[in-house]
């Protein structure tokens, strides 16, 4: 199946830049009003910093932009993004995006996903996204676990690791411990502002994981 396949034949071509003379978009531009509820040094501030001061640039208004997103901590990022959202259901975001992108070509369309959103429940989702080659920006903000309920692993859990609820009773090697809530965080993400800038010039489905 082709982009011309389910009608999306012009990629980003049909979402409207600024107009010439516009006043320039900033990060306030794309900053909402909402409380931001994750928990302090939670590495998804970084991200949505990163998208925030990305943006921007794209030249697109943020009333052009909508964000879909599943369920998990992340996926609560389309609150604190001043675009259109919707925080929809586990694992369906690439679902519901594809929708919304092939009915609006004109909208620059965006998920926010997890780990465990993405890679566990909504698996299937993902890989017909990514078969359908859909007009999509899917941030995946992988934290190698589900944050939300505490600790489970997810696709991404690197082998031995131990959480509070999470504790493989094998021969595999410990290499992690301590995840829970609030605690300081045994992992880093690596927030690719370059690779945010490449991407959405893409008139394909991308994937970009932090
Ligand atoms: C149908 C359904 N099954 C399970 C859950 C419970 N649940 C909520 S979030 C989540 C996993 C979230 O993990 P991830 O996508 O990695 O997000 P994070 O919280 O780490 O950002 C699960 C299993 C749910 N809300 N709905
Ligand atoms: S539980 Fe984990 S992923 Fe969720 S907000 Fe707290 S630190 Fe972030
Ligand atoms: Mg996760």
């Amino acid at each position: 199946m082709t982009l011309t396949d389910i009608g999306m034949p012009h990629g980003l071509d049909l979402v409207p830049r600024l107009p010439e003379g516009a006043a320039p978009l900033n990060r306030k531009s794309f900053t909402s009003d909402q409380e931001v509820r994750w928990c302090p040094g939670c590495g998804d501030y970084a991200i949505l910093s990163a998208v925030q001061s990305f943006l921007p640039e794209l030249g697109v208004a943020p009333e052009n932009v909508v964000v879909v997103s599943g369920i998990g901590c992340s996926s609560r990022f389309p609150y604190y993004v001043d675009t259109y959202g919707m925080h929809s259901i586990h694992g369906r975001a690439p679902a519901i995006a594809t929708g919304v992108a092939v009915a609006r070509p004109d909208l620059s369309v965006w998920v926010a996903t997890g780990d465990g959103d993405a890679l566990s429940i909504g698996g299937n989702h993902l890989i017909h996204a990514m078969r359908r080659n859909v007009n999509l920006k899917i941030l995946l903000f992988n934290n190698e676990i589900y944050g939300l309920t505490k600790g489970q692993y997810s696709p991404t859990s690197p082998t031995g690791t131990v959480t509070t609820i999470a504790n493989a009773t094998t021969a595999l090697s410990v290499t992690r411990t301590g995840v829970r809530r609030n605690a300081t965080l045994p992992y880093t993400y690596r927030v690719r502002a370059n690779g945010l800038a490449g991407s959405s010039a893409y008139t394909s489905v991308s994937v970009i994981v932090n």
